[in-house]
């Protein structure tokens, strides 16, 4: 499909490396992947933007990290001659940068930490190149505390969320000017597209009615839509997982996650977006969608029998999926896990977490000691332990984190290693 102007594919949110309750999600990861390439190529994709949240955690591991660097690398030599990324709250900046020299190379630019001492220069570009420019770019990371504090010039504010709102505004403000310079320099009327992983006002988090931890993390307060004046043309956003508009307008977009992060994201289809800029016209942006490789799937039921006959019919209807039992009634039945596993055993269905939804509903009654040990995850299960030896990071909080990277580092090994 051959185009005027410059086409852009807009993705964010992909967490590599994430599990679901220890299950791996590779498989899913290498689907996503290979349907990606397959738009970029197809719609002869000029560049991918990638809004942050690239890893699930800070310290992915051997398999996440191989996954992004077989997909970057797999783009050269492709329509697709440019790529940024960003750091969302997910990803740790270091990580990211470790990378970034070498990533250069194949045309992807990393931007994963603000750089104040330089005025924020670094965020602000012209793709392809300076020398045959088509679009300018504001690429934002997410931005922490001492971004938001440099961007303010260290003025001070009373609350968190004040402080939040001024310094993402002044932030954008500062790219902005940096992008109109850029496009005087270069004396062509080209088109200005943001980057940014926040939480815009007026964007809804989940379909669902319970948020999981991923659609709102952090310092996140409601930014106004209006630090984003139609001067940028196109804005890219990170961060909430289900692709939406901001405040109605076209121009302000989510692109959504490719996969849900969990049950309570469980949906029928995810997106990336086209973005088509072209100067002096309003860009023209066609949601492309996307074939969920793994069907998530909750079954709730007061009692067993009504859980049993809803997982043969569901069976029948999404071979293949995951499930998530939740177990509606009164009072206990026991381990829902062993009481159910003959059952899931005759299906091609998986059972990957069972819970007592009185039980999760109030949180306090959960850390309760009825649960039996198999509904833990491993991780559930270590973070208990850390729990109860706090004392001893009171001298060193920062081994705690390091302890905890361990353990994640060790249990991805372990269950990469039962996958592949
Ligand atoms: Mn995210």
């Amino acid at each position: 499909m051959s185009h005027t102007g410059y086409r852009i594919l807009h993705t964010s949110d992909w967490h590599l490396g994430n599990t679901l309750h220890d299950h791996s999600r590779i498989e899913e990861y290498r689907s996503f992947f290979a349907e990606l390439k397959k738009i970029i190529v197809s719609n002869e994709v000029d560049a991918l933007l990638v809004s942050g949240d690239i890893f699930d955690t800070g310290a992915p591991s051997n398999a996440a990290l191989e996954l992004y660097y077989s997909f970057l690398t797999s783009l050269n030599g492709s329509c697709c001659k440019n790529v940024v990324v960003t750091a969302g709250n997910h990803d740790s900046p270091a990580t990211l940068n470790t990378s970034r020299a070498l990533l250069e190379l194949l045309n992807v630019r990393v931007v994963a930490t603000p750089d104040a001492q330089n005025q924020f220069r670094n965020e602000v570009f012209a793709l392809p190149s300076e020398d045959a420019p088509q679009v300018i770019v504001c690429a934002a990371p997410y931005l922490r505390d001492a971004a938001l504090q440099a961007s303010l010039d260290n003025e001070k504010f009373e609350t968190d969320e004040q402080f939040v709102r001024a310094g993402t505004k002044a932030h954008f403000a500062k790219l902005q000017k940096l992008a109109v310079e850029l496009r005087e320099k270069l004396g062509k009327n080209l088109p200005i597209v943001a980057m940014a992983h926040l939480y815009a006002a007026g964007a809804s988090p989940s379909e669902n009615a319970d948020d999981t931890e991923y659609s709102i993390v952090g310092n996140l307060e409601n930014i106004g839509s209006e630090i984003f004046p139609p001067v940028f043309d196109y804005v890219a956003l990170g961060h909430i997982h289900r692709p939406q508009k901001v405040a109605g307008e076209e121009r302000i977009r989510y692109s959504g996650s490719p996969l849900p992060m969990g049950f309570d994201e469980a949906r029928s289809r995810s997106e990336v977006l086209i973005v088509d800029l072209e100067q002096g016209k309003a860009p023209v942006v066609r949601p492309m969608g996307l074939n969920l490789p793994r069907k998530l799937v909750t079954i709730s039921g007061t009692d067993l029998s009504e859980i049993r006959g809803k997982i043969a019919v569901q069976d029948k209807e999404t071979p293949g999926a995951w499930v998530r039992v939740r177990f509606t009634g009164a009072g206990s039945v026991g381990s829902l896990r062993q009481n159910l596993a003959d059952d899931f055993e005759r299906t091609s269905l998986e059972l990957v977490q069972a819970e007592y939804a009185a039980r999760v509903d109030n949180s306090q009654a959960a850390l309760g000691e009825e649960r039996d040990l198999s509904e833990f995850s491993p991780t559930e299960v270590f973070e208990r332990r850390l729990e109860s030896a706090e004392s001893k990071f009171d001298q060193d909080p920062d081994l705690k984190t390091r302890v905890e990277l361990a353990f994640q580092e060790i249990l991805k090994s372990v269950q990469e290693g039962m996958v592949d």
